[in-house]
């Protein structure tokens, strides 16, 4: 069995990122309500399966695909598994083990991530279908009243819970804790953001520290320090990247191996904008990568379309996000390489 911190290493691979394709049912219906597409077992099947035979992009710039459970077990159309085309392109699968993020009790705004019970013997089950690591999302939400110093603890709690649950099986824990850009009212600035995130990352790794995780088995997977998405703040590329930076140097060890952004709702090139210029920062104790979902997906979703004559072209608009964002993991990627495609 390959140690945990060969595992993350190998996730945070220079130049290379992971996909995040573990949308939930509801998720993935409010994707595909957007090309009118209905959800079923199969139209799901469908599109899955037309990125992960994007092969130029799993072999080259993919490093690990997070799947739901539903996905892990799942056959393409031709009853090939999905585990199979994996292990081809040499990509690590991984599960997400959360049951949602449901209405903290006493706390209105804020939600508290589900799905503690059980889970040793699900990753058990999960480890033996291949999983390599495992994700967990902590939702922190921004609004006048929230967060609470009560709803960043009892995340950062449960996410350290999970990880050494995951650790324990064998399986490198992805540790998700978001600040919502997205959420409502999202006019918040990026000054909150930053005090906000910060706090969280300072408790989430109190969190691991205290429940014996091993920080070189783990990734991280944060937001970036951004304004919410509805604030009409104008901030710079070279801001945003500068001060996620400082962030993360005031609160994530050097034993982690590697940071892997979400997207978070951002525009395919914002989130690639922005991961260049953080590598173009300087040097940095950790691999800073993506695990984008919406950011790498949205482009080739539209053009698919639910359409099997848009497979090629939807691919060939999966891969080449992917690899933008494989270019601008090693700070590589300029606004021209975009627009010439
Ligand atoms: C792909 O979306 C993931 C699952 O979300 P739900 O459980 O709410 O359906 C999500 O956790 C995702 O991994 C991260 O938010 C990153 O995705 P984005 O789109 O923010 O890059």
């Amino acid at each position: 069995m390959q140690s945990l911190n060969a595992i993350a290493r190998k996730l945070v691979t220079r130049g290379k990122g992971i996909l995040a394709a573990d949308e939930s049912e509801g998720t993935i219906a409010k994707r595909f309500a957007v090309i009118g597409l209905p959800v079923t077992l199969e139209t799901r099947r469908d599109y899955r399966e037309m990125l992960f035979r994007s092969r130029e992009a799993m072999d080259k710039y993919i490093s690990g695909v997070i799947l739901t459970e539903e996905t892990l077990e799942q056959n393409a159309r031709d009853g090939t598994p999905f585990r199979q085309l994996f292990a081809d392109s040499g990509v690590i699968p991984g599960i997400k083990v959360d049951r949602g993020a449901f209405p903290m009790p006493g706390s209105a705004d804020e939600k508290i991530t589900e799905g503690l019970d059980g889970l040793r013997q699900r990753l058990k089950h999960y480890a033996d279908l291949g999983a390599g690591f495992a994700k967990w999302r902590g939702v922190i939400a921004v609004t006048d009243h929230a967060p609470s110093r009560n709803g960043i603890r009892a995340n950062a709690h449960v996410l350290a819970r999970y990880a050494t649950y995951c650790q324990e099986a064998g399986i490198v824990p992805v540790v998700e804790p978001e600040v919502l850009a997205d959420g409502e009212p999202g006019d918040h600035s990026i000054a909150r953001c930053e005090d906000i995130t910060t706090e969280t990352l300072e408790t989430v790794f109190s969190e691991l520290r205290l429940a014996g995780v091993d920080l070189s088995g783990m990734v991280l997977k944060p937001n970036m320090i951004t304004p919410g998405l509805r604030s009409r703040e104008q901030i710079s590329v070279e801001d945003v990247a500068q001060r996620t930076v400082n962030v993360l140097r005031a609160t994530v060890p050097a034993a982690v191996p590697g940071i892997a952004f979400l997207s978070g709702g951002q525009s395919d090139e914002e989130a690639t904008a922005h991961l260049s210029a953080m590598n173009q920062v300087g040097p940095l104790p950790w691999v800073l990568t993506f695990s984008y979902g919406r950011a790498l997906q949205s482009s080739a979703l539209l053009t698919w379309n639910g359409d099997p004559a848009n497979v090629a072209a939807a691919q060939a608009a999966f891969t080449h996000r992917a690899r933008m964002n494989a270019l601008a993991s090693l700070g590589e990627w300029r606004p021209e390489l975009d627009l010439a495609a």
